[in-house]
This record gives structure tokens, C-alpha cells and sequence, in this order.
């Protein structure tokens, strides 16, 4: 088999460099080793930034996003009793789309069948070869049977756990890492949301994030110890330690039902540079993971591959200005979106260690945003995502 761009990982990252690179004229292969029902059971990211749902858009697998899809326009912060809104659209003209990554995979995966490109699921044993030099393959086995596919390159969209970063030799990639003492556990529920827009909570028992999948769906999240197992959380005991942690005046209007998923994911911020080896490029969670306060995952990795297919398409067109600059471009975006959310994870969760004096730069922090417009200036900008310098 052979094919111009070769893509590992069928999750958001690989799925819409594929669609984008189709747009380009550019022929793709999407490899991924689990199944399709397997990619779209993992509930994920709930926010799109505007650049996303651009993306989305140019990629022609936007269109039930945009019809079905809640624009926001603020979230809401609160600390200790405390609310503030931040006005997103006043502040930036900007807003973000509620739509979850699992319809976000949906859509895109749809629109590979419908466009007739070709995606291989289940591979086993996924590997990259040959990308120093000019023509790289990947082989995978099916059923089996030993599989190849040869390339002009290829993309690692294979997210954290991924073989393509792993397969780099030792030396050639620096990684930065910080991981936080607590998790999220998390619970989807069809109940109406407890408040229209998406809030933070930060409090004596911790962070809690009030979110929402549509008008009859709703996303909580509950900061938990880092070694908290889900076996140990009735909905029960999920509902009653919201409602503790809730703005009094919310709890007292939370709607709570049956649970229809509950987890717990870790944090922490990750960072691998460069981007690019040879004829390698990584893109989304393979080269970075943010901690979720602030919505940026996701985002970031559309971000990615809006910036790869650019650089591939110029590549096509003649010019390798776009691949040589992939990675300095890219990692420029990471860096902002790795700040911004260690700056709201820091400001909205209650660390263990934390001594009197951190609790206090924490409530001056908070104070600060809710009395500078300047700050909530910043705060919003990077919220609704920093623009693709393309
Ligand atoms: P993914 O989604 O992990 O997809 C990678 C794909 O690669 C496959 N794969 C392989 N395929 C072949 N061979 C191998 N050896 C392979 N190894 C792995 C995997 O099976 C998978 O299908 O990475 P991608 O595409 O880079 O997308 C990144 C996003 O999924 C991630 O950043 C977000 O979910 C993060 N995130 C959020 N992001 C946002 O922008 N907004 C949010 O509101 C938001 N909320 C969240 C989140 C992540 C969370 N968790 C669970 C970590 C909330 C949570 C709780
Ligand atoms: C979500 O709805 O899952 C969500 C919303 C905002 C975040 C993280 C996750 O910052």
C-alpha cells in the first residue's frame, strides 16, 4: 500500500489532519490499533475553541457541530462564595461552542466514509520506520497478517500513550513534565445542566467544574486524591459532596439522576520538543498533555494539524518552509496553552501541600481578576483560544 501521508491514530488530532489534508488534495491513511466503538466510548473535551470550530468548518465536518453545537459566550469562576463572570464576547469578540469530543470524532469519522478515505482499525503492533531518510513506512499486523504502508511521511497523532514519540531514539527528543497531587473524577448524567454556562469552583474541599454536553446533559467534575478509585463513589456519594462544593445558591437547583459514565483522568502538563524528526511529525497529545482546567487538549491538537496540513500542502506546492518551521510554530502555541492552564489549575484547585501564605497569592490572584479588566482581558483571550499564526 502506498499513500503521500501516512497517519497514526484515529482520535480528533488524526482524523482531522485527514480531512483537511483530503481538502488539500493531499491522499492519507489513517492507522489506528483500537476499534471505531472503542474511540468513541472515551468521553473527553466538551469546549471548542473558535479556531476549532474554523478548522471543523474547512474541513467540511462541521456542519451538525454548527447546528447542534451550544455557543458560549463567559464561564464563571467562583472561590470560596465568590462568583465573577468573565465575559468572553465582550472581551475578545470571540466565543467557544460546547460540542463534545465524542461527537466531534463522530462527525469526522463520518466524513472519511462519506469522502471514501481509507482507515485501518485494530492494527496491532504499530510501528514507524525509515524516517530519516526519504521514503518512511509504517507496518502494522491485521488478523495476522503483516501489513505495510509506504509514505511521503508520516503523523503521529497516537496521543500520550502513542508509539511514535516512543519509537524516537533516546537524545533526540527533551521532555518537560510536571504532574499535580490530585485527579478529576468526572460524571456524565442526563440531567439539565445546573447553570448555563460552564463554571470553576475552588473552594475548602477542593475544585469542582459544573460543565455540560447540551440542554439536557450535563458533565461534572469533582477534584479527588490522585490515587482515588471509581469504585469507591456511589452517584450518591458523587451528587452530595457536588452539592458541598457548588455555590450554595446552584446546589440548591442541582438536578441529579443516574450516572451514564464516571471516571477519573490524572494531571499534568507535558511538553516533548521538537515536533519534527526527519520525516516524522508529531501533533495533539502525542507531544503535549495540559492539565483539562481551561479546555485546551483538544484544542491544541486541532491547532497542530491546522499548522501540519499548511505545511504540507506548501510541501506539495513546492516550498519545505512550512514542514522546517512545523515544530518552532507549533511548540510556540504549546507553550502558551501549557501556562495558561498551570495558571487555572493553580488557581482553582486546592493543593495539599499549599502553606497559608500560597492560599493567600491564591484569593489575590482572584482578586485581581475580579477588580482588573486588564486581567480579565487575558484571561479571556486565552481561554477562547490564542490565534493560528499560519
Ligand atoms: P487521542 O484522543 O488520545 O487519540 C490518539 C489515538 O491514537 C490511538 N493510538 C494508536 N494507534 C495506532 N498505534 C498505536 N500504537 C497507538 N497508540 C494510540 C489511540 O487509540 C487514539 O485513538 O489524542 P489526540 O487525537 O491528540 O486528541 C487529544 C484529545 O483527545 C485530548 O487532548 C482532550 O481530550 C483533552 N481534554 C480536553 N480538551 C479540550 O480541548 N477541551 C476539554 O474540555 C477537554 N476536557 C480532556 C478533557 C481530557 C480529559 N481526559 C480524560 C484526559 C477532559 C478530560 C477528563
Ligand atoms: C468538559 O465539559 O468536559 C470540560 C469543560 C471544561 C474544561 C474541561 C472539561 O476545562
Amino acid at each position: 500500500m502506498r499513500t503521500q501521508v501516512a497517519i497514526v491514530g484515529a482520535g480528533p488530532a488524526g482524523l482531522l489532519l485527514g480531512a483537511l489534508l483530503h481538502r488539500a488534495g493531499i491522499d492519507n491513511v489513517v492507522v489506528e490499533q483500537r476499534s471505531p466503538d472503542y474511540v468513541l466510548g472515551r468521553i473527553r473535551a466538551g469546549v471548542l475553541e473558535q479556531t476549532t470550530v474554523d478548522l471543523l468548518v474547512q474541513a467540511g465536518a462541521g456542519e451538525r457541530m454548527m447546528a447542534e453545537g451550544l455557543p458560549h459566550e463567559g464561564f464563571e469562576l467562583a472561590y470560596d462564595g465568590d462568583r465573577l463572570r468573565v465575559d468572553v464576547h465582550a472581551l475578545t469578540g470571540k466565543r467557544m461552542r460546547v460540542y463534545g469530543q465524542t461527537e466531534v470524532t463522530r462527525d469526522l469519522m463520518n466524513h472519511r466514509r462519506a469522502a471514501g478515505l481509507q482507515t485501518v482499525y485494530e492494527a496491532e503492533a504499530v510501528q514507524p520506520h525509515g524516517i530519516d531518510g526519504a521514503h518512511p513506512h509504517l507496518s502494522w499486523r491485521h488478523n495476522g497478517a503483516e501489513q505495510r504502508l509506504d509514505a511521503d511521511f508520516i503523523a503521529g497523532c497516537d496521543g500520550f500513550h502513542g508509539v511514535c514519540r516512543a519509537s524516537l531514539p533516546a537524545g533526540a527528543v527533551q521532555t518537560f513534565e510536571k504532574v499535580y497531587p490530585f485527579g478529576w473524577l468526572g460524571v456524565l448524567s442526563d440531567t439539565p445542566p445546573v447553570h448555563p454556562e460552564i463554571l470553576y469552583g475552588n473552594g475548602e474541599r477542593g475544585f469542582t467544574l459544573a460543565s455540560m454536553r447540551s440542554h439536557t446533559r450535563s458533565r461534572y467534575y469533582l477534584q479527588c486524591p490522585v490515587d482515588e478509585r471509581v469504585e469507591n463513589w456511589s452517584d450518591e456519594a458523587f451528587w452530595a459532596e457536588l452539592k458541598r462544593r457548588l455555590p450554595p445558591e446552584l446546589a440548591a437547583t442541582l438536578v441529579t439522576g443516574p450516572s451514564i459514565e464516571k471516571s477519573i483522568a490524572p494531571l499534568r502538563s507535558f511538553v516533548a520538543e521538537p515536533m519534527r524528526f526527519g520525516r516524522l511529525f508529531i501533533a495533539g497529545d502525542a507531544a503535549h498533555i495540559v492539565p483539562p482546567t481551561g479546555a485546551k487538549g483538544l484544542n491544541l491538537a486541532a491547532g497542530d494539524v491546522g499548522l501540519l496540513s499548511h505545511a504540507l500542502a506548501d510541501f506539495y506546492g513546492g516550498s519545505t518552509a512550512g514542514i522546517d518551521h512545523y515544530s518552532q510554530r507549533a511548540l510556540s502555541r504549546v507553550w502558551k496553552a501549557e501556562r495558561f492552564s498551570w495558571f487555572l489549575t493553580t488557581l482553582m484547585h486546592h493543593f495539599p501541600a499549599h502553606g497559608a501564605f500560597d492560599n493567600r497569592m491564591q484569593r489575590a490572584d482572584f482578586d485581581y481578576l475580579c477588580t482588573s479588566a486588564a486581567a480579565q482581558t487575558s484571561v479571556a483571550e486565552n481561554y477562547v483560544g490564542l490565534p493560528l499564526e499560519l
